[in-house]
Protein backbone atom coordinates (compact mmCIF):
# COMPACT_ATOMS: atom_id res chain seq x y z
CA UNK A 1 0.00 0.00 0.00
CA UNK A 2 3.00 2.09 1.00
CA UNK A 3 5.65 3.21 -1.74
CA UNK A 4 8.77 2.38 0.10
CA UNK A 5 10.79 4.70 -2.32
CA UNK A 6 11.37 8.18 -0.96
CA UNK A 7 9.56 11.48 -2.46
CA UNK A 8 10.80 12.13 -5.65
CA UNK A 9 12.13 8.62 -6.25
CA UNK A 10 9.54 7.36 -8.02
CA UNK A 11 8.96 7.97 -11.81
CA UNK A 12 6.60 7.60 -14.67
CA UNK A 13 3.28 7.04 -14.46
CA UNK A 14 0.89 3.95 -13.26
CA UNK A 15 -2.49 2.29 -13.66
CA UNK A 16 -4.78 4.23 -10.60
CA UNK A 17 -6.02 0.46 -9.48
CA UNK A 18 -6.77 1.50 -6.27
CA UNK A 19 -9.82 3.56 -7.50
CA UNK A 20 -12.93 2.42 -6.40
CA UNK A 21 -16.20 3.76 -8.51
CA UNK A 22 -19.73 3.61 -7.07
CA UNK A 23 -22.99 3.77 -8.66
CA UNK A 24 -25.00 6.88 -7.92
CA UNK A 25 -27.35 5.10 -5.50
CA UNK A 26 -24.21 3.67 -3.35
CA UNK A 27 -22.50 7.06 -4.24
CA UNK A 28 -25.55 8.87 -2.55
CA UNK A 29 -25.59 6.53 0.62
CA UNK A 30 -21.70 6.81 1.24
CA UNK A 31 -21.89 10.27 1.01
CA UNK A 32 -24.52 10.31 3.44
CA UNK A 33 -23.04 7.56 5.71
CA UNK A 34 -19.72 9.86 5.96
CA UNK A 35 -21.59 12.84 7.07
CA UNK A 36 -23.64 11.45 9.54
CA UNK A 37 -20.28 9.81 10.77
CA UNK A 38 -18.13 12.92 10.80
CA UNK A 39 -21.09 15.17 12.58
CA UNK A 40 -20.49 12.84 15.51
CA UNK A 41 -17.55 14.07 16.12
CA UNK A 42 -16.71 16.61 19.03
CA UNK A 43 -13.83 17.92 20.28
CA UNK A 44 -13.62 17.05 23.86
CA UNK A 45 -11.62 18.49 26.74
CA UNK A 46 -11.86 15.99 29.49
CA UNK A 47 -10.34 12.46 28.66
CA UNK A 48 -10.04 8.89 30.54
CA UNK A 49 -6.86 7.53 31.24
CA UNK A 50 -7.54 4.25 29.10
CA UNK A 51 -4.91 3.32 27.01
CA UNK A 52 -5.37 3.22 23.38
CA UNK A 53 -3.23 0.74 21.53
CA UNK A 54 0.00 2.08 19.66
CA UNK A 55 -1.56 0.02 16.81
CA UNK A 56 -3.97 1.93 16.29
CA UNK A 57 -2.14 5.24 16.47
CA UNK A 58 0.24 4.44 13.48
CA UNK A 59 -2.36 3.31 11.21
CA UNK A 60 -4.25 6.48 11.90
CA UNK A 61 -0.99 8.29 11.10
CA UNK A 62 -0.24 6.17 8.03
CA UNK A 63 -4.03 7.66 6.96
CA UNK A 64 -2.95 10.94 7.76
CA UNK A 65 0.25 10.72 5.89
CA UNK A 66 -1.65 9.79 2.61
CA UNK A 67 -2.97 13.19 2.29
CA UNK A 68 -2.02 15.13 -0.71
CA UNK A 69 1.06 17.69 -0.26
CA UNK A 70 2.63 20.35 -2.38
CA UNK A 71 4.96 18.52 -5.07
CA UNK A 72 4.22 14.94 -2.85
CA UNK A 73 7.28 16.47 -0.10
CA UNK A 74 4.77 15.30 2.82
CA UNK A 75 6.18 18.06 4.73
CA UNK A 76 4.90 16.62 8.63
CA UNK A 77 6.27 14.86 11.10
CA UNK A 78 4.49 13.47 14.14
CA UNK A 79 5.15 13.26 17.17
CA UNK A 80 3.15 10.19 19.81
CA UNK A 81 3.67 10.90 23.18
CA UNK A 82 2.47 8.40 25.57
CA UNK A 83 5.80 8.87 27.86
CA UNK A 84 3.28 10.10 31.31
CA UNK A 85 6.85 12.38 32.23
CA UNK A 86 7.06 13.86 28.85
CA UNK A 87 3.19 14.05 28.85
CA UNK A 88 3.81 16.34 32.72
CA UNK A 89 6.64 18.44 30.79
CA UNK A 90 3.90 19.25 28.14
CA UNK A 91 1.41 20.28 30.23
CA UNK A 92 3.59 22.28 32.48
CA UNK A 93 4.81 24.69 29.85
CA UNK A 94 1.57 24.82 27.99
CA UNK A 95 -0.20 25.80 30.75
CA UNK A 96 2.55 28.60 31.50
CA UNK A 97 1.90 29.78 28.20
CA UNK A 98 -2.10 29.65 28.24
CA UNK A 99 -1.90 31.26 31.98
CA UNK A 100 -0.19 34.07 29.97
CA UNK A 101 -2.51 34.03 27.29
CA UNK A 102 -5.60 34.09 29.35
CA UNK A 103 -3.81 36.30 31.70
CA UNK A 104 -3.08 39.28 29.90
CA UNK A 105 -2.38 38.42 25.78
CA UNK A 106 -5.89 37.58 24.58
CA UNK A 107 -8.30 40.33 23.63
CA UNK A 108 -11.35 40.78 25.49
CA UNK A 109 -13.04 40.06 21.80
CA UNK A 110 -10.96 36.90 21.99
CA UNK A 111 -11.95 35.81 25.50
CA UNK A 112 -15.88 36.76 25.01
CA UNK A 113 -15.34 34.30 21.79
CA UNK A 114 -13.66 31.13 23.47
CA UNK A 115 -16.33 31.82 26.72
CA UNK A 116 -19.07 29.28 25.38
CA UNK A 117 -16.24 26.72 24.63
CA UNK A 118 -15.35 27.28 28.89
CA UNK A 119 -11.69 26.83 28.35
CA UNK A 120 -9.18 28.18 30.70
CA UNK A 121 -5.47 28.18 31.33
CA UNK A 122 -5.85 25.04 33.01
CA UNK A 123 -4.94 21.88 30.82
CA UNK A 124 -4.95 18.52 32.69
CA UNK A 125 -6.40 16.92 29.34
CA UNK A 126 -2.65 17.00 28.29
CA UNK A 127 -1.31 14.38 31.23
CA UNK A 128 -4.82 12.19 30.99
CA UNK A 129 -5.16 11.30 27.60
CA UNK A 130 -3.67 8.29 26.76
CA UNK A 131 -1.88 10.29 23.79
CA UNK A 132 -0.71 12.99 22.40
CA UNK A 133 0.63 13.94 19.04
CA UNK A 134 2.26 17.00 17.95
CA UNK A 135 1.96 17.88 14.29
CA UNK A 136 5.59 19.34 12.58
CA UNK A 137 5.81 21.18 9.45
CA UNK A 138 8.97 21.02 7.80
CA UNK A 139 9.40 24.57 5.88
CA UNK A 140 12.62 22.47 4.16
CA UNK A 141 14.92 19.68 3.86
CA UNK A 142 18.71 19.08 3.74
CA UNK A 143 19.34 17.95 0.58
CA UNK A 144 22.69 16.12 0.03
CA UNK A 145 25.07 17.18 2.96
CA UNK A 146 23.90 20.71 3.90
CA UNK A 147 22.23 22.02 1.19
CA UNK A 148 18.34 23.38 1.78
CA UNK A 149 15.28 22.36 -0.43
CA UNK A 150 12.23 24.06 0.42
CA UNK A 151 8.66 22.77 0.65
CA UNK A 152 5.83 24.18 -1.13
CA UNK A 153 2.36 24.74 0.13
CA UNK A 154 3.28 23.14 3.50
CA UNK A 155 0.42 25.11 5.45
CA UNK A 156 -2.10 23.83 3.28
CA UNK A 157 -0.86 20.31 3.12
CA UNK A 158 0.03 20.10 7.14
CA UNK A 159 -3.48 21.09 7.66
CA UNK A 160 -5.38 18.55 5.13
CA UNK A 161 -2.83 15.78 6.90
CA UNK A 162 -3.94 16.95 10.16
CA UNK A 163 -8.01 17.16 9.10
CA UNK A 164 -7.44 13.39 7.75
CA UNK A 165 -5.77 12.33 11.16
CA UNK A 166 -8.75 13.72 12.94
CA UNK A 167 -11.26 11.84 10.71
CA UNK A 168 -9.14 8.81 11.05
CA UNK A 169 -8.92 8.82 15.00
CA UNK A 170 -12.53 9.22 14.93
CA UNK A 171 -13.73 6.82 12.85
CA UNK A 172 -11.10 4.38 15.08
CA UNK A 173 -13.59 5.56 17.85
CA UNK A 174 -11.02 7.93 19.31
CA UNK A 175 -12.36 11.68 20.88
CA UNK A 176 -9.97 14.26 19.69
CA UNK A 177 -9.06 17.76 21.01
CA UNK A 178 -7.42 20.22 18.31
CA UNK A 179 -5.36 22.07 20.98
CA UNK A 180 -3.24 24.97 20.12
CA UNK A 181 -1.04 26.50 23.10
CA UNK A 182 0.25 29.26 21.85
CA UNK A 183 3.03 30.26 21.33
CA UNK A 184 4.22 26.39 20.56
CA UNK A 185 8.16 26.41 20.31
CA UNK A 186 8.33 24.78 23.51
CA UNK A 187 7.16 21.91 21.58
CA UNK A 188 9.99 21.79 19.97
CA UNK A 189 12.74 22.29 22.86
CA UNK A 190 10.43 19.59 24.77
CA UNK A 191 10.74 16.35 22.00
CA UNK A 192 14.20 18.01 20.80
CA UNK A 193 13.11 18.88 17.37
CA UNK A 194 15.08 20.14 14.45
CA UNK A 195 15.45 24.15 12.88
CA UNK A 196 13.43 22.87 10.34
CA UNK A 197 10.71 21.96 12.10
CA UNK A 198 7.60 24.28 13.35
CA UNK A 199 5.61 23.24 16.13
CA UNK A 200 1.76 23.14 14.24
CA UNK A 201 -0.64 22.13 16.74
CA UNK A 202 -0.97 19.43 19.66
CA UNK A 203 -3.62 16.77 19.22
CA UNK A 204 -5.23 15.33 22.42
CA UNK A 205 -6.16 11.94 21.87
CA UNK A 206 -8.02 9.07 23.73
CA UNK A 207 -11.68 8.02 25.53
CA UNK A 208 -13.88 10.64 26.06
CA UNK A 209 -14.38 10.51 29.83
CA UNK A 210 -17.80 8.92 30.41
CA UNK A 211 -19.88 11.92 31.83
CA UNK A 212 -18.18 13.93 29.54
CA UNK A 213 -19.95 17.36 28.81
CA UNK A 214 -20.00 19.46 25.36
CA UNK A 215 -20.43 22.53 24.45
CA UNK A 216 -24.30 23.05 23.40
CA UNK A 217 -22.90 24.95 19.90
CA UNK A 218 -24.19 24.47 16.53
CA UNK A 219 -22.96 23.83 13.34
CA UNK A 220 -23.74 25.76 10.40
CA UNK A 221 -26.33 24.93 7.80
CA UNK A 222 -25.04 23.96 3.94
CA UNK A 223 -26.56 27.42 2.83
CA UNK A 224 -24.28 29.03 5.17
CA UNK A 225 -21.23 27.38 3.98
CA UNK A 226 -21.67 26.53 0.51
CA UNK A 227 -22.53 28.22 -3.01
CA UNK A 228 -23.57 26.37 -5.92
CA UNK A 229 -23.25 28.47 -9.18
N1 LIG B 1 -5.22 28.02 23.08
C1 LIG B 1 -6.17 28.35 24.13
C2 LIG B 1 -7.26 29.24 23.65
C3 LIG B 1 -8.19 28.71 22.64
C4 LIG B 1 -8.26 29.35 21.41
C5 LIG B 1 -9.17 28.94 20.47
I1 LIG B 1 -9.30 29.97 18.74
C6 LIG B 1 -10.02 27.86 20.73
O1 LIG B 1 -10.95 27.45 19.77
C7 LIG B 1 -9.97 27.23 21.97
C8 LIG B 1 -9.05 27.66 22.91
C9 LIG B 1 -6.69 27.07 24.81
O2 LIG B 1 -6.43 25.99 24.33
O3 LIG B 1 -7.34 27.17 25.84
Amino acid sequence: MNDPRPPGEASGFRPYHEYRRLDPEQMADAARAVCERLNRRRSVRAFSSEAVPRAVIESCLLAASSAPSGANQQPWQFVAISDPQVKSQIRKAAEAEEQRFYGDRASQAWLDDLAPLGTDAHKPFLEDAPWLIAIFSEKWHFEQGDEKKKHYYVTESVGIATGMLIAALHEAGLATLTHTPSPMGFLREVLGRGAQERPFLLLVVGYPEPEVQVPDIARKTLPQIATFI
